[in-house]
């Protein structure tokens, strides 16, 4: 197996094959791929990253598909990364992914990338997360990222998007019920897709009033667009609202403050993952362990004052307690 080193060099010089493969490593956190996100964690934070998200078969591939030959024609590099949380065997869906976004894989310019949570050890969203910084720093000037907007995981990817598309399509119901339930906030741009469809007007008239009623709006509006993905038709405006929302970030502040929280975040993810790392190394060492789980199964000790003692030291070592106080 060849190293982190070389594949992140190889990937640097444009190696698709060393690309896919760094995509692996990281994906199941094989070993050297902390190291590889080392080495190319300086080169990130040039790509652009793009969110699209909407229910099951609202035409995020068909649009993606679209937007990346608007992106193309720009002579921008593109990354795709199509995230596909719900069903383990995705065989099916990544196929259907595949056939749509034919043409465009078969240019050097673009390169795609299904994630499924399967075999997956860590989070969908950190996983998604450094592949987005492999691609990037691997020179991709968009990253588009696909998603299912339905959980937790699929906000949280969205969330490391620059910009996110929210795309509803009219006729499934409830859509804007469904829109409501929290992931309203995270849309920069709503688009109604399959706008050939009888209802797309009064879904994009329903989606600008609460749009008008949101009282925690900020200075950006986001806007109403209708597409027939299918025929290619309003992506060229659409296009244009992505270099919208992209030059409004990066005139005002939005861009670095975007990015400041998510490197918050992200650090203290990290600091988190290596401290119960330590604590179940330490726990799997501990040949009292047992006993005390015997002990506290039979009432005689609290597994409160246990986890409290076992972390007692750490506490001490950054003077935790003094501080409480002392800002009590
Ligand atoms: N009539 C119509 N059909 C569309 C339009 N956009 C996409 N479709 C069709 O809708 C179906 C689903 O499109 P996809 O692009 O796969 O949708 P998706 O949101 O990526 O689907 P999943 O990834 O499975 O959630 C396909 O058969 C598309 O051809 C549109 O604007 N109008
Ligand atoms: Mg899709």
């Amino acid at each position: 197996m060849m190293n982190a080193a070389d594949l992140v060099s190889e990937a640097l010089a444009g190696s698709v094959r060393a690309l896919a493969k760094l995509i692996t490593m990281v994906e199941n956190e094989m070993p050297g791929a902390v190291e590889a996100l080392q080495q190319l964690y300086p080169r990130t934070g040039q790509a652009y990253v793009v969110g699209i998200t909407g229910p099951p078969g609202s035409g995020k591939s068909t649009l993606t598909d679209k937007i990346t030959k608007e992106l193309r024609k720009k002579k921008f590099t593109v990354g795709i990364v199509a995230v596909d949380p719900t069903s383990p065997f995705t065989g099916g869906a990544l196929l259907g992914d595949r056939l749509r976004m034919q043409d465009i894989a078969s240019d050097e310019g673009v390169f795609v990338r299904s994630m499924a949570t399967r075999g997956m050890l860590g989070g969908l969203s950190k996983a998604t997360a450094d592949t987005i910084k492999i691609l990037d720093a691997c020179g991709k000037d968009f990253i588009l990222i696909e998603t299912v907007g339905v959980g937790q995981d699929e906000v949280d990817i969205v969330r490391t998007a620059d910009t996110t598309l929210l795309i509803s399509v009219p006729g499934l119901g409830d859509e804007i019920q469904a829109l409501k339930a929290g992931i309203m906030e995270i849309g920069d741009i709503f688009v109604v897709n399959k706008a050939d469809r009888e209802g797309a007007d009064r879904l994009a008239m329903e989606l600008n009033l609460m749009l008008g009623l949101n009282q925690a709006a900020g200075p950006w509006k986001p806007p109403v667009l209708k597409t027939i993905a299918t025929m290619g038709e309003g992506i060229s405006d659409l296009s244009e609202k992505i270099f919208e929302h992209r030059k409004f970030l990066k005139e005002g502040n939005g861009l670095l403050s975007k990015r400041n929280l998510r490197a918050r975040e992200e650090i203290i993810n990290l600091i988190e993952e290596e401290i119960s790392k330590y604590i179940h190394k330490m726990l799997k060492y501990d040949i009292t362990f047992d006993e005390v789980i015997e002990q506290v199964v039979a009432r005689k000790k609290d597994p409160y004052s246990y986890a409290r003692k076992v972390t007692e030291p750490f506490a001490k070592y950054y003077q935790i307690y003094k501080m409480d106080k002392a800002r009590s």
